[in-house]
């Protein structure tokens, strides 16, 4: 049977242009804890919404933890595991860290600029995930010092389906006005022992994807529609523009947790 090149060409597109975004994933499955722990947090470069595939990551530049305003650097605690995706499997990374005294723990991302040869530019996702222990809070609403960063004025720990979440975009440290941010959740298991996502959807795909702009203050708000692990991307916010003679989108990522209330 013969397709017509026009069609294919729309069907093409179509599939490109659906609601596949990537996200930077910094995960771990309790962010609130109560008694001493080590938790494991898993590093992986995907398309959580649609359950798509997974990229490999290059060794990140830098992965850090900022508790009380102290940052210490998880660089060189950084594993390199290999990701099953739904449809493939990628070079992904994992970390230990042992959460011990009450507060916020702010962790934070660095990856490699990440080649996208489709769109022959490099993206890199400067990623924020929280923990918190014993309740305390300590910071959760402080920027970390990263050339782009979300900046949360809901507990991102600790917010609730049907309510809402508002951050705010800063780059160089300064409010980043009229940004395009995408918004997605984890829309599939994840089995931290097998370093795997499940083969099924968990929840609704919308048609194209989520979007909030951030006004003058550099400010958005997301109405949460269910519980889950939501992400926030602000596309090409931060201040460097170029890699390796290639255009550079360096994006703010946070990851927040919505449960039922
Ligand atoms: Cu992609």
């Amino acid at each position: 049977m013969k397709t017509s090149p026009l069609i294919a060409a729309i069907a093409g597109a179509t599939l490109a242009g659906s609601a596949q975004a990537h996200f930077q994933l910094v995960y771990t499955p309790e962010v609130m804890l109560q008694d001493p722990t080590e938790i494991n947090l898993k590093l992986v470069f995907g398309h959580p919404m649609e359950n798509g595939h997974a990229m490999d990551m290059g060794q990140p530049e830098q992965f850090t933890v900022t508790f009380k305003g102290e940052q210490t650097d998880l660089t060189d605690s950084l594993k390199p595991v290999t990701w099953s995706g739904a449809h493939n499997e990628a070079q992904a990374y994992e970390a230990n860290y042992k959460v011990r005294r009450n507060g916020d723990y702010v962790f934070a991302l660095t990856p490699a600029p990440y080649l996208e040869s489709a769109e022959d530019i490099y993206i890199q996702q400067i990623t924020k995930s929280m923990v918190n222990k014993g309740g305390m809070p300590t910071g959760w609403n402080e920027p970390v010092g990263l050339p782009t960063e979300i900046v949360p004025l809901n507990k991102p720990y600790q917010a609730f389906a049907n309510g809402s979440f508002t951050g705010q975009l800063l780059s160089d440290g300064k409010p980043a006005a009229g940004v395009e941010c995408e918004v997605e959740y984890i829309n599939t298991d994840i089995d931290m022992a097998g370093n795997a996502f499940g083969k099924e959807n968990t929840g609704p795909v919308p048609d194209t994807a989520i979007v909030a702009i951030t006004d003058p203050n550099g400010m958005f708000t997301f109405g949460i529609p269910r519980p889950g692990v939501w992400g926030f991307a602000c596309l090409g916010s931060g201040p460097q523009k170029e890699h390796e003679g290639k255009e550079l989108s360096q994006d703010a990522v946070l990851w927040i947790k919505a449960s039922e209330f």
